[in-house]
C-alpha cells in the first residue's frame, strides 16, 4: 500500500513540467550549450558527437604535463588527432627525501593531459618503455567502446600499440591503467585526464590549470624518509599513508604554487585518480563561480566545496580580487594536513580593501607548509649519506617547529604568558634529551612550572612526527634563542617510542 503511494508520487514528480530536461533553464542561455546550438541532430544521445568523417590533415595532439593544460582548440571541423603517450616507470619525490616508484602515463602523476574536440577521431598509440618492469593498457573515460580502450591497448614492456575512437560525447574525463592488478597500478599514479571540448569551445579564460588527488599507501610511515615501498593490505584497507595532488607534497607547494594576478579569470581542470578515496575539493578563501560537476555539460554555479568521485572529474572556474595564498584541500582536512592534500594559488597584485581587509593568516592554516622544505630534504640527504652535521639538523628543524610548534610556543620560543610555556631559556629543558622527547612524543597535561611560573595546561601528542623530525626540532629548540645547546639523535627518539606506551590508533 505505501509503496504504490510512493510509486505515484514519484510518477506525479517526474511529469512536472521543465524541471527535469533543463535544470539550468533560468541561466544565461549562452552558457548552456544545446544539442542544436551544437549543431547536432539530437537522436537521443546515442551518436551525439559524431560529425562524420576527420577532415584535414592528421594532427598530432599537444600534450603537457601537470599542472600545464594544452592550448584551447581552435578549429570547427573534426579531425583526426593522434595520441603518442609513453608509460615509464619512474622513482620521484612523493614528499621531501622521500621517494616511490610511480608508474606514469609520460613521466608525471598525474599523466600528460589530452585534449581534442568533440567528434575527433582518435588515433591512440600508447608506447611502453623498454625499462618498464610491467605491461600495462590505458581505459580511457572519454571512449565509447569495451573497457575504454583496454581490451586493445595491453602493452608489454619496450612494445607499442594502437586503437581509435571517436570522441562522441564533450567533457572531462579521467583515464587509467586498467592492468591487474588494477587497483595497485592505479594506485602507482597511473591516471590523468582527456578534456573533449565541445565544438564551440569552453568560455575563455585567462589562466587554465591541471590538478589531479590521488591517493598513496606506503610500508613506511608519513614522511618517512628513504624509499617508501607500495603497501597491497594498505591499499586494500583503503587507509593511505599519502593523499596527494599531482602526485607530490612538493608539486603544489613552496616555488611550485600555481601562480595568478588579481582580477584574473582562472579555470581548474580537477579529476580524482583514486584508486579509493573521494575528494571533497575546496579552495579556501575561493568560491567557484561555475562547477561543471562530474565533468558534464551542466554547471553548478556558486560552489563551495564540490565532490569529485574516484575516477571522475570536475571543472572549476572563479576569479581572483584579492592577493595572497589560495589553499586547495581536500575538505576532508586529516588528509590536507595529515596525510598532503594540500595546494597552494599564489595570486599576486593590488590590495582591495573593499573586498578583504588584508591581514594574511598563511601561517596558522598552512604550519610547515608554509616554510620552505628544503632544508629538510637537505637533511634527509645527509642523513643517508651518515654526514648529517648539526647545523643541517638546525636547518631542517626549523623548517619544521614553523607552524608545527609555532602555534602555541610562538616563533620567537617566548610562549604566550599562563597559557605556552617558554621554549627560550626554559628550565625545563635541563631534564635532558629523553624528557624532552617524551613530551613531544605523548604530550604534558597538568601542573608544570617553568621558569618560576605556573602552567596547568594540555599539551596534544605529536607521534605523528617521524623520528628524524622529532630530533631535528629538538636539536633546532637548543641551540636557538639563547639557549644552551646540544643535540638529538633519531635513534635516542627511537628508543623514546619504543618504550614509551601510546593508546592505540595515536598516529602510526
Ligand atoms: C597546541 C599547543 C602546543 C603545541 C603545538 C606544542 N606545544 Fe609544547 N606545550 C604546550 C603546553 C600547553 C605546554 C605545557 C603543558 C602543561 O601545562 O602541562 C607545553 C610544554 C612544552 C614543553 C615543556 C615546557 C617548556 O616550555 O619547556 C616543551 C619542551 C615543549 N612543550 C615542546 C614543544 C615542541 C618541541 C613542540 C613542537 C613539536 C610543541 N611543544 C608543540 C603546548 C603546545
Ligand atoms: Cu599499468
Amino acid at each position: 500500500m505505501k509503496r504504490h503511494l510512493l510509486a505515484l508520487s514519484i510518477a506525479a514528480l517526474l511529469a512536472l513540467p521543465g524541471c527535469r530536461d533543463n535544470p539550468n533553464a533560468n541561466l544565461d542561455a549562452r552558457d548552456q550549450p544545446s544539442a542544436a546550438a551544437n549543431g547536432e541532430t539530437d537522436t537521443g544521445g546515442s551518436r551525439k558527437g559524431d560529425f562524420g568523417p576527420p577532415q584535414g590533415e592528421p594532427i598530432e595532439a599537444v600534450l603537457t604535463n601537470p599542472p600545464l593544460v594544452p592550448p584551447a582548440i581552435d578549429r570547427d571541423y573534426p579531425a583526426k588527432v593522434v595520441v603518442n603517450l609513453e608509460v615509464r616507470e619512474v622513482d620521484l619525490e612523493i614528499s621531501e627525501g622521500v621517494t616511490y616508484t610511480f608508474w606514469t602515463f609520460g613521466g608525471t602523476v598525474p599523466g600528460s593531459f589530452i585534449r581534442v574536440r568533440q567528434g575527433d577521431t582518435v588515433e591512440f598509440h600508447l608506447n611502453n618503455h623498454p625499462d618498464s618492469k610491467m605491461p600495462h593498457n590505458i581505459d580511457l573515460h572519454g571512449v565509447t567502446g569495451p573497457g575504454g580502450g583496454a581490451a586493445s591497448s595491453f602493452t608489454a614492456p619496450g612494445h607499442s600499440s594502437q586503437f581509435t575512437f571517436k570522441a562522441l560525447n564533450a567533457g572531462l574525463y579521467v583515464y587509467h591503467c586498467a592492468t591487474a592488478p588494477v587497483g595497485m597500478h592505479v594506485a602507482n599514479g597511473m591516471y590523468g585526464l582527456i578534456l573533449v571540448e565541445p565544438p564551440e569551445g569552453l568560455p575563455k579564460v585567462d589562466r587554465e590549470f591541471y590538478v589531479m588527488q590521488g591517493d598513496f599507501y606506503t610500508t613506511t610511515k608519513y614522511r618517512e624518509k628513504g624509499h617508501a615501498p607500495f603497501d597491497m593490505q594498505r591499499a586494500i584497507d583503503e587507509n593511505p599513508t599519502y593523499v596527494l595532488f599531482n602526485g607530490s607534497e612538493g608539486a603544489l607547494t613552496g616555488d611550485n604554487a600555481l601562480k595568478a594576478k588579481v582580477g584574473e579569470s582562472v579555470r581548474m581542470y580537477v579529476g580524482n585518480g583514486g584508486p579509493n578515496l573521494v575528494s571533497s575539493f575546496h579552495v579556501i578563501g575561493e568560491i567557484f563561480d561555475k562547477v561543471w560537476f562530474e565533468g558534464g555539460t551542466r554547471f553548478q554555479e556558486n560552489v563551495q566545496t564540490t565532490l569529485i568521485p574516484a575516477g571522475g572529474a570536475a571543472i572549476a572556474d572563479f576569479h581572483t580580487e584579492v592577493p595572497g595564498s589560495y589553499v586547495l584541500v581536500d575538505h576532508s582536512l586529516f588528509r590536507a594536513f595529515n596525510k598532503g592534500a594540500l595546494a597552494i594559488m599564489k595570486v599576486e597584485g593590488p590590495e582591495n580593501p573593499e573586498i578583504y581587509s588584508g591581514k594574511e593568516v598563511d601561517e596558522t592554516y598552512l604550519g610547515d607548509k608554509a616554510a620552505s622544505m628544503a632544508p629538510v630534504a637537505q637533511a634527509a640527504a645527509a642523513a643517508q649519506a651518515g654526514t648529517l652535521s648539526l647545523e643541517d639538523q638546525v636547518k631542517a628543524g626549523g623548517a619544521l617547529f614553523a607552524g608545527t610548534c609555532s602555534t602555541c610556543h610562538q616563533p620567537d620560543g617566548k610562549g604566550l604568558p599562563g597559557v605556552f610555556p617558554p621554549l627560550a631559556q626554559s628550565d625545563y629543558l635541563a631534564k635532558g634529551n629523553d624528557a624532552l622527547i617524551n613530551v613531544v612524543l605523548n604530550g604534558l597535561s597538568g601542573p608544570v612550572t617553568v621558569n618560576g611560573q605556573d602552567y596547568n595546561s594540555v599539551m596534544p601528542p605529536m607521534s605523528q612526527l617521524t623520528d628524524d623530525e622529532v630530533a631535528n626540532i629538538l636539536t633546532y629548540t637548543l641551540n636557538s634563542w639563547g639557549n644552551p645547546g646540544g643535540r638529538v639523535s633519531k635513534d635516542e627518539v627511537a628508543k623514546v617510542r619504543a618504550s614509551t606506551e601510546r593508546s592505540e590508533g595515536a598516529a602510526h
